[in-house]
């Protein structure tokens, strides 16, 4: 028997995304469940990031994953080693998820017995952008070698997300990226980002992540008494 499922998901045209993410939120609220979608481009570093964060917080909270991909079920198996539930979603070739996608993810995920559900949504700064998947918090990961001018690129998908980690700070010496023009230019979009440089390989900042994710967790946790 496989380690974990895999289900074919099929985005629904006619529902109302906006509406049906409210609805989910608000669900996911009720039900003490925090759920993260976590955005970038492909190779930017979620699955590793993911794995440290699932490493940094597995005591304290029940952690579940959906990793969402087009086709391939490459990242579940990582994910599958760290202990945490995981299970993959096909998207059939969408290049995002919206709410209704997210809700049969959830479904397959056994929501109730989460404290912590995360999304790794695909790889791509546009699509994920613009489809609101009814998760508590969006985060976004940026790493180094994409270069520091990325916010005046993609601006929405760094105005929709809560928090921005700037992830391979360890190469940073290598690469003509300029860390403060960066956070400059992020800021001057969405003046409430919280931002975090990151290294997924060292560990640098995770803690700060994690510790940023076990608040939000207990601040939803405590909204839905
Ligand atoms: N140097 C360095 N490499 C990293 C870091 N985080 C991830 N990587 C590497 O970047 C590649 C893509 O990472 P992955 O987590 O699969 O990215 P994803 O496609 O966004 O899920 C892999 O070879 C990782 O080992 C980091 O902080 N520093
Ligand atoms: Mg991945």
């Amino acid at each position: 028997m496989s380690e974990f499922r895999i289900m074919e998901i099929k985005q629904s045209i006619f529902a109302d995304n906006d509406k049906d993410a409210e609805c989910l939120r608000q669900e996911l609220k009720e039900k003490k469940t925090f759920l993260l979608n976590l955005m970038s481009s492909p190779g930017a570093g979620k699955t590793t990031v993911l794995t440290r964060t699932i490493e940094a917080l597995k005591d304290e909270m029940r952690i579940g994953v959906m990793e969402a991909d087009i086709d391939s079920d490459v990242d579940a198996h990582t994910i599958a080693k760290t202990g945490a539930k995981v299970i993959q979603l096909h998207t059939g070739g969408m290049c995002h998820l919206d709410a209704d996608m997210t809700r049969q993810g959830i479904k397959g995920l056994d929501i109730e017995e989460m404290d912590l559900a995360i999304l790794e949504n695909v790889g791509n700064l546009v699509c994920p952008a613009e489809f609101d998947t009814g998760a508590s918090k969006n985060a976004m990961i940026l790493s180094v070698p994409e270069g520091d001018d990325k916010p005046l690129k993609y601006p929405l998908m760094f105005q929709v997300c809560d928090v921005l980690l700037i992830n391979k700070i360890d190469v940073i010496e290598y690469f003509d990226f300029d860390l403060e023009a960066c956070k400059e230019r992020a800021k001057k979009l969405n003046p409430e980002l919280k931002i975090i440089p990151i290294s997924a390989k060292t560990g640098e900042g995770i803690e700060e992540w994690a510790h940023w994710l076990r608040q939000e967790v207990k601040t939803w946790k405590e909204e839905g008494e």
